[in-house]
């Protein structure tokens, strides 16, 4: 059993569609703290974070808009993340949109640094999220929190991000939408990209295994960020950027069962997740059993009957 920290991140300044930072609120709605707890682990809610008094900046793009304010977050949850890994727990960034990761896997990085431990980054999206301030068109900096991690040029008002992860310590995972300047990038990196030709060829097991087994043989810790539309958007209708195509039900969980047996999971965004577009609460619940799964539920393990 573990101790899980839940760290309310409510974000919505890294794209256009507000509604995500309703997202905190919507998984303590869904239980998130209860379905924990079910499974014997111990949880803690540090309440949502607030953002700092922000700095006046400019960006060279003029698409980029809230740069000042994604800032404010990121110092922040790096901040509160690095502290709940220090804790000796798990935390659980609930957010909020993508851009969130720019503090919450700074925060990882800045504590696998002090621990001498090689940090791995699992991406579960559509999307890529390599855009730099400089390559974004859309000017949304949620799509650029992989390139931050990976230490690519053009984070110039950023803090310099804690000990770049190594292309060959991520893995992109569900990629289905790449944009022309992210694709350009991206050839330029080792970093394994499983879009849906990989998965739906190779199904959704061997190459997180592949990956898994590499962290594993590291001794390294795993920073997950799911984000919603990593699920298909049948299942999982409250997202701002819906792409058809994505994971199904089952192969959402099993990935979660994957890395739960793994024991690899140290740090976990739950991301994109806009409640207003939700239907009955339906993605948000089911957000909440992938966790779950992830921290050991087995969906199917019934109690053997006489
Ligand atoms: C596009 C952009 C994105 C998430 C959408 C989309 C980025 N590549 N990321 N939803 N999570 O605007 O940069
Ligand atoms: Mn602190
Ligand atoms: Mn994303
Ligand atoms: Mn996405």
């Amino acid at each position: 059993m573990s101790n899980a920290i839940l760290i309310g991140a409510p974000v919505d300044s890294g794209q256009r569609y507000a509604g995500c930072m309703m997202g905190p609120a919507a998984y303590r709605v869904a239980g998130i703290a209860a379905a924990l707890r079910d499974l014997g682990h111990g949880v803690e809610d540090w309440g949502d974070v607030a953002l700092p008094e922000l700095a006046e900046v400019a960006c060279a793009n003029p698409s980029v808009h809230h740069l000042a304010e994604t800032l404010g977050w990121t110092e922040v949850l790096c901040d509160r993340v690095d502290d709940a890994l220090s804790a000796g727990a798990l935390p659980v960034v609930m957010g909020g949109d993508h851009s969130l990761a720019l503090g919450s896997v700074a925060g990882a990085a800045a504590y696998a640094q002090r621990s001498g431990r090689p940090l791995f980054l699992l991406w579960l999206d559509a999307h890529s999220d390599f855009h730099t301030p400089v390559t974004t068109t859309s000017g949304n900096l949620h799509g650029t929190p992989v390139a931050y991690i990976a230490g690519r040029e053009g984070f110039d008002a950023f803090p310099p991000f804690p000990a770049p992860i190594p292309p060959e310590r991520i893995c992109l995972y569900g990629i289905r939408s790449v944009d022309p300047a992210e694709h350009a990038a991206l050839l330029l990196h080792d970093i394994a990209i499983n879009d849906m030709r990989v998965i739906d060829e190779r199904g959704i097991v061997a190459p997180l295994r592949e990956f898994l087994q590499r962290v594993a043989a590291a001794g390294g810790m795993l920073h997950v960020s799911l984000d919603v539309d990593f699920l298909d958007p049948s299942i999982a209708p409250a997202v701002g950027t819906t792409v058809p195509g994505g994971t199904t039900f089952r192969e959402a969980h099993l990935v979660m069962e994957l890395l739960h047996e793994s024991g690899l999971v140290t740090s976990l965004d739950l991301v994109e997740l806009n409640p207003f577009l939700d239907e009955r609460g339906r993605t948000a619940r089911l957000m909440v059993d992938l966790v779950a799964s992830l921290m050991g539920r087995k969906v199917f393990d019934r109690p053997t009957r006489a």
